[in-house]
């Protein structure tokens, strides 16, 4: 038998893909080795863990050497459970404040990778035992706004793509490229002065406003779907904290405010009009009412989907699933600062009937961690994007996943099924 103890931690600086600075931490154990670093959003949920004490990278990497890696050293790394309880433990803040959430995921993930590589399993097998059996359609994003456009762009942050109806993940993955590919053609139709320029995500940064950036993203998907022979959905992740002002929703490229009330009909409007299978943060992330209202009202054809709302807690969670508020969540590890908590979540979503959507960040890293996640926590949906380097590592190591599984694996039909499809 492998020997999984935790012998050496290390912990460095490196760039993430927006080139800010995030934690890379390494783990030795006797007999296995294993490193990974944080990702980071942009669009930050007030709930979420504390990425840096004082916002400090170089105090959370003092703290680390000085009372993180000294702590863990003997643990064994085969029982996630027990290092990312002690993880807590060392912190003894509640929210990351002392150690910083970054150093927690990223320990947390090196971690597990670690404990794989010495008992050599595939990680996602690792991660999620016998819940690992699927994969995920991957959802991702194509036009960008918000937050993630400077304002320039459509207010709506996100225009997402899902090819629900695939058969296979490498039939799933093409057709979103495929869309991205179509949907290029008709911005340049639009706006002949187009550079092709692209966001942190890879997703195209034009200055379009909402409605055309939706005519243009069915259009294109109607054509990929015609062409390969598959249903594809489409949903935006309006990222509403960062609309809202205290009183009302401001749309300042559309020049318009709309209150919670109007909010509600506009995105019910939307849904409608466009058929989105998938809304994400339609409301800010305190108001779980008017999540509930609009679950209630779109029912169980569209993913009504808490991000910021939740913030991966399971306590949060709770407070939706008591309140019918959203009928999907999105699981961002680094937003709650460990693996075992974030799996907890997730669990916690599939028994209550949540769509669990394992998520990445705007700042993500070349790491290709997410992908065995999501496999492994079960979720029938990852989002990471369609284009560029720190996004493709996620989605071709699910084209790999799915070569060691024997290609027989199925794609998880949760949402097939959900969608009446
Ligand atoms: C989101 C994410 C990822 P960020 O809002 O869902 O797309 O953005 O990482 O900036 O929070
Ligand atoms: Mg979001």
């Amino acid at each position: 038998m492998p020997d999984t103890t935790i012998d050496d931690l290390g912990i460095r600086k490196i760039f993430n893909s927006r080139g800010e600075e995030t934690v890379e931490v390494e783990v030795f154990l006797v007999d296995g080795y294993g490193r990974a670093a944080a990702p980071s959003g942009a669009s930050r949920g007030k709930h979420e863990v504390v990425y840096y004490p004082n916002d400090n990278v170089d105090q959370a990497i003092d703290t680390f050497e000085r009372n993180v890696a000294p702590d863990l050293m003997g643990l064994d790394a085969s029982i996630q459970g027990d290092v990312d309880s002690r993880l807590e433990e060392i912190d003894g803040t509640g929210n990351f404040s002392r150690i910083g959430g970054a150093v927690a995921i990223a320990t947390s993930m090196a971690v597990a990778k670690a404990a794989s590589n010495a008992l050599e399993i595939p990680l996602y097998q690792h991660i999620g035992g016998s819940m690992a059996r699927d994969l995920p359609y991957p959802l991702g994003n194509v036009i960008g706004g918000g937050k993630h456009s400077r304002g320039l762009g459509p207010d709506i942050q996100e225009f997402l793509v899902i090819p629900y109806g695939a058969d296979d993940i490498y039939t799933a993955l093409k057709a979103n490229i495929e869309v991205h590919r179509a949907v290029f053609k008709e911005l340049v139709k639009v706006d002949p002065s187009f550079t092709g320029g692209r966001n942190d995500e890879g997703a195209w940064s034009a200055r379009v406003s909402a409605t055309t950036a939706l005519d243009i993203l069915s259009k294109a998907v109607k054509s990929v779907s015609e062409s390969m022979g598959i249903a594809i959905g489409i949903g935006v992740d309006m990222a509403s904290s960062t609309l809202w002002n205290g009183e009302k929703y401001v749309y300042v490229n559309e020049g318009v405010s709309r209150s919670p009330r109007e909010q509600l009909e506009f995105v019910k409007g939307l849904v409608e009009k466009y058929g989105l299978v998938y809304v994400e943060d339609p409301f800010h992330e305190e108001d779980f009412q008017s999540f509930a209202e609009l679950t209630d009202a779109v029912g169980y054809k569209c993913l009504v989907v808490g991000d910021d709302l939740f913030t991966t807690n399971p306590e949060r969670l709770r407070l939706g699933i008591r309140n019918r508020a959203g009928n999907a969540i999105i699981i961002k590890p680094d937003q709650i600062g460990t693996l075992s908590k974030a799996y907890e979540t997730a669990r916690l979503a599939l028994a209550n009937g949540y769509v669990p959507v394992v998520s990445h960040r705007s700042g993500d890293t070349e790491y290709e961690i997410l992908a065995h996640i999501a496999v492994g926590f079960g979720a029938p949906v990852i989002k990471s994007g369609v284009l560029g380097g720190e996004r493709m590592a996620k989605l071709n190591e699910l084209i790999r996943i799915w070569d060691y599984m024997g290609k027989s694996a199925r794609m998880n039909r949760l949402l097939r099924d959900r969608l009446g499809k």
